[in-house]
């Protein structure tokens, strides 16, 4: 296991020192931000970046994310340009270094929380989500922060409209024709890629996602079973389907979760729940049954603290402030020296 932070490069507020400071941490995760979605990103981008983690002392191996273009989950004809493109991405990152690729194949948004904001009693705040305020949500002005891709409002409309009619099947059979495509380019440059589930795991606004469930997992490496094709297990993503087991689906999938991001939610209704500390005591998810489950099936991928609170009057960027995510990454490498130790001595008795 290697534990890791996201650093959203030269831009982000929070300096490669401060990262290297956290202890256990040996690398970042990060990505080219000024290319847009579908371009290739060049040689001396990418090298740059790790050249600049290098210099601090940290790794540079897995990148979150390089986008998926809208055409190639419409399933358009333009597709296999950008797949070709992707391709280019994949060879390019292999050769500066890079062993893991996170990405989403979710339609127009990213991630939705409905409070950026939300305060605790101790005064801490966090992200959200109210099912009651997403219903309010314009789906044609909606933008958050720390998304790979925004839309301006024209572009939104025009995108929403090219959805109608395409099925969870139709998106589907764009995953698998887009895996399918890359996979060479994916084993030839040495990286692993880790799909990140949908967040929520459910359709929004009408639009289909189709990776959120333990179902979806089994259909897609059924259909796309090279070893490169991996995921990434989310647990604030797959934590909010009520519906998933983690610990079940950690057991399950270990040995094909190249990338964990580990984040706690605490439910206050059926649908409603907020972000917290990381730790199992603060909330909905039993992260230490998470981990074990992870450890025990094998599990040698990355991990990574996921959205904190904003703590000790910190205002950062919703969910990746410094200090909640160092305090998580210190919880987190705890909990794995602890299970995998356990596991030795079960092992050896
Ligand atoms: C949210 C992140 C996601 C993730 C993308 C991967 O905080 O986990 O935005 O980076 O969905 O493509």
């Amino acid at each position: 296991m290697k534990m890791t932070f996201r650093w959203y490069g030269p831009n982000d507020c929070i300096p490669l020192e401060y990262i290297k400071q956290i202890q256990g941490v040996s690398g970042v995760v990060t990505a080219v931000y000024d290319v847009p979605v579908g371009k290739v990103w060049e040689r001396e981008k990418i090298d740059e970046l790790v050249r600049l983690c290098r210099e601090k002392g940290l790794e540079c191996e897995v990148i979150e994310s390089i986008p998926v273009h809208e055409d190639i989950k419409l399933g358009l004809s333009s597709r296999d340009e950008y797949i070709d493109a992707y391709r280019q991405n994949l060879l390019n990152c292999g050769k500066a270094g890079v062993k893991c690729v996170c990405y989403n194949f979710m339609p127009v948004f990213d991630w939705l929380r409905t409070n950026l904001r939300y305060v605790h009693a101790d005064g801490s705040n966090s992200l959200a989500y109210s099912e009651a305020d997403f219903k309010k949500l314009d789906p044609n002005n909606l933008h958050l922060p720390g998304w790979d891709e925004s839309y301006s409002q024209s572009e939104l409309a025009g995108l929403l409209k090219k959805y109608e009619g395409v099925t969870h099947e139709k998106l589907f059979d764009n995953l698998v024709y887009f895996l399918r495509a890359i996979m060479p380019a994916a084993e030839e440059a040495g990286i692993r890629m880790a799909i990140h589930p949908d967040d929520p795991p459910w359709d929004v606004f009408g639009l289909p996602r189709v990776v959120g469930s333990e179902a979806d997992f089994d259909r897609l490496f059924a259909a796309v079973p090279s070893e490169n094709n991996g995921m990434t297990f989310c647990t604030g993503s797959l934590g909010a389907g009520r519906f998933n087991d983690l610990p079940k689906m950690a057991a399950k999938y270990a040995k094909r979760v190249y990338f964990a991001h580990l984040r706690q939610l605490k439910f206050v209704s059926d649908t409603d729940f907020y972000e917290n500390g990381h730790a199992t005591s603060e909330g909905s998810l039993d992260i230490y049954a998470i981990v074990r489950a992870l450890v025990k099936g094998g599990f040698d991928g990355y991990v990574r603290p996921d959205h904190g609170r904003n703590v000790w009057g910190e205002d950062a960027k919703p969910g990746y402030g410094l200090y909640d995510r160092a305090m998580g990454a210190a919880y987190l490498g705890g909990l794995f020296e602890a299970v995998s130790k356990d596991l030795e001595q079960e092992k050896s008795k």
